[in-house]
């Protein structure tokens, strides 16, 4: 098949999806064509079969803001055009969901130019909820040839807060189990836990949702008990509150702020425990690579982190806010060597018999072929 793949670029779970899928269909045999402002981040090197191709965006003056959302859909038109495209896979609803469907219009007479689009999370728990989207989110949606969700959790939420009337896939994330997987290399570990302390984890855009003070406190009260280091992974505008709170809580030589960071293999692999307190979370991607990489997971109850994270068996679930739960869940496994054995043997088997990518991209395909022959 040809595909045009439209996502965010930048860091996100979004954005990481789509180019591995992208990536993995190219290495099956499919000719992709991502389209966006940027080329995506983890597609850094040239991969066979992939070509990008860039929205540039008009500054005119008289445009007070920029109309990336009509620049995509011409740019949609014109790779569709002339690379022959079967179909356009768009990731996070808000515009990409409305330019393909303008695109889809502006084709039509010359090729029935099939949408599929993929809902992530805010697009439709957040950002979409809002009066000046919701109308366009809903019929944006119920315009596409496809519609998947990355959870069960999305897909209720989609049918009942757009009250859509679309049929909705759910196809969880995946991860590459065979790049994700645990490691022996003690040099990361050595660095920062030279001391044979415990290590926990938490990467984010370091958003609101993320709650990552809750990750902060959490760890507060693991450290008094156990010789601990806490590594948070990725930016954003939360992170000068977190610094500033690890500072109050005198905790600043225990916290390392690692920035964005390519090397997320490495430093999950030498970790011990992974936090993700969300407030919401429409499936996890990123607690999905720790448990790849064998780490048990302390995660809040929301969204679809349920779906991934099995209470009591690859980690345990706790109330939104409820730190202290957290705190003695995260001790309960790291005091007791057996039990965490189990649990890390428990997360990364569950990782690599239910979210390989070698199990859920062929659903992609299949569902592809199954629109484009309807
Ligand atoms: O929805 C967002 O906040 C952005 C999006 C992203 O691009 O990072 O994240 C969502 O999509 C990921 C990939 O499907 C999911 O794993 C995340 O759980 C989801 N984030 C939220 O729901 C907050």
């Amino acid at each position: 098949m040809k595909i045009g793949i439209t996502c965010y670029p930048t860091y996100g779970g979004s954005g990481v999806i789509a180019t591995e899928l992208g990536k993995e269909l190219a290495l099956r045999g499919h000719e992709v064509h991502f389209i966006s402002y940027a080329l995506p981040f983890r597609l850094s090197q040239y991969v066979k079969n992939i070509v990008f191709h860039e929205v540039e965006i008009s500054n005119y003056p008289l445009f007070e803001f920029p109309l990336y959302s009509l620049s995509l859909a011409s740019k949609m038109v014109e790779v569709a055009e002339f690379e022959k495209l079967d179909l356009l896979h768009v990731h996070y609803a808000i515009p990409h969901a409305t330019s393909a469907y303008l695109a889809k219009e502006m084709m039509k007479g010359s090729k029935d130019l099939k949408i599929f689009t993929t809902l992530h999370g805010t697009d439709i728990t957040l950002v979409g909820l809002e009066p000046s989207f919701l109308p366009l989110v809903k019929f944006s949606i119920e315009k596409s040839d496809g519609v998947t969700a990355v959870s069960r959790f999305l897909k209720e939420k989609t049918l009942t807060n757009y009250y859509c009337d679309a049929d909705i896939q759910v196809i969880p994330n995946f991860v590459d189990t065979d790049l994700f997987k645990p490691n022996n290399n003690t040099e990361f570990r050595n660095i920062l836990a030279p001391n044979g302390e415990k290590i926990l984890v938490h990467t984010s855009n370091f958003r609101p949702v993320k709650r990552v003070t809750d990750t902060i406190r959490i760890f507060e009260k693991i450290q008094k008990e156990i010789p601990s280091k806490l590594v948070l992974v990725g930016d954003g505008p939360d992170r000068s509150d977190c610094e500033r709170l690890c500072r109050q809580l005198d905790l600043y030589d225990k916290v390392k702020f690692l920035g964005k960071q390519d090397g997320l293999v490495e430093i999950l692999s030498s970790s011990d425990l992974f936090l993700i307190p969300s407030q919401s979370e429409s499936f996890g991607l990123a607690a999905l690579e720790a448990m790849a990489c064998g780490l048990p997971v302390i995660s809040s109850s929301v969204g679809g982190l349920p779906e991934l994270v099995r209470h009591n068996e690859t980690g345990f679930i706790a109330e939104i806010g409820d730190v202290d739960r957290m705190a003695k869940y995260a001790l309960e496994l790291l005091t007791n060597e057996k039990k965490y054995k189990m649990f890390s043997e428990n997360s990364r088997q569950r990782a690599v018999n239910k979210f390989d990518k070698s199990i859920v991209v062929p659903l992609y395909e299949t569902y592809y072929e199954q629109v484009l022959k309807s």
